[in-house]
């Protein structure tokens, strides 16, 4: 089988999403979906199959199907969300991916988010957010070792979820390269500290451009929102030419590139 997405529809209820750190703006509906379609379409050219989980019409912020599981090549993490509000959205997910992957959980006490957890080859750096408590870090920690990956805590300060404020762009594709091929991520350094990623190349984003750093790799293509031209101009200097999505609908309800998708080899 080849590479898998997992999306869901934008929810009725989207107007009544999860909101920390922007004002609520009215959301258009029938525009977010139509951005999300070009979301998927933007998917499909990077060679996706794009699989859709139900729709769940009473959780405002289903779409974002990223926060309700990691998945490895051994294993599929299903998390349970920080928010409250969000945890009715793992049982829909987890049942897809049990297709695919022997599934593990986060459980009471611990909460993540999947829009926590970078990965780049054989480490995972996971933010420590009001959404990804100590307890869930470890049990992540804990579910992983025995498949050789190292979990790296991260601070973050200002924005929602570690890839808010850094992403992979470039470099090791699978696990298991990383070692001979280091990432190359995309950062906000006022947001997110640099120093447990030396060893990477970073690229900064914009500083006009703050909610730059989600870009999300699929394969060889990063797909990247089109509305931020300036860190779109930094990251094709570097030979990285990113697949433009409209992606500000979603944006009001603090919802970025990653989010919509769970992207993994089926
Ligand atoms: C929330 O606050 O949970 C949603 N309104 C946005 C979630 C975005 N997800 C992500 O960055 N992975």
């Amino acid at each position: 089988m080849g590479r898998i997405a997992l999306v869901r529809e934008v929810s009725d209820s989207i107007v009544r999403c999860e909101l920390t750190h922007l004002d609520r703006t009215p959301i258009d509906v029938a525009r977010a979906r139509a951005q999300h379609a070009e979301y998927c379409a933007a998917l499909r050219a990077a060679g996706c199959e794009v699989v859709e989980v139900p729709a769940l019409h009473d959780q405002p912020d289903a779409v974002f199907v990223e926060d309700c599981a990691v998945v490895l090549d051994e294993i599929a993490v299903i998390t349970r969300p920080g928010a409250a509000s969000r945890r009715a959205e793992v049982e829909s997910v987890a049942e897809a991916l049990a297709r695919f992957r022997p599934l593990a959980r986060i459980v009471d006490p611990g909460t993540l988010d999947g829009g926590d957890v970078l990965r780049v080859g054989r480490t995972l750096f996971v933010g420590e957010t009001p959404r990804s408590n100590a307890t869930g870090i470890a049990q992540l920690r804990a579910l992983l070792a025995p498949h050789g990956y190292a979990v790296v805590a991260v601070p973050v300060k200002g924005c929602l979820h570690l890839k808010t404020g850094v992403s992979q762009v470039g470099g090791a594709l699978r696990s298991g390269v990383a070692e001979v091929a280091p990432g190359v991520l995309l950062i906000n350094p006022e947001w997110v500290d640099p120093a447990p990623f030396a060893g990477y190349e970073l690229i900064e984003v914009d500083p006009a451009e703050p909610m730059a750093a989600n870009a999300l790799r699929v394969g060889d293509a990063v797909v990247f929102p089109e509305s931020y031209a300036r860190t779109a101009q930094r990251l094709a200097a570097r030979g990285i030419v990113p697949r433009l999505v409209p992606a500000d609908e979603l944006g009001k309800a603090e919802g970025g590139v990653t989010c919509c998708s769970v992207v993994f080899e089926g």
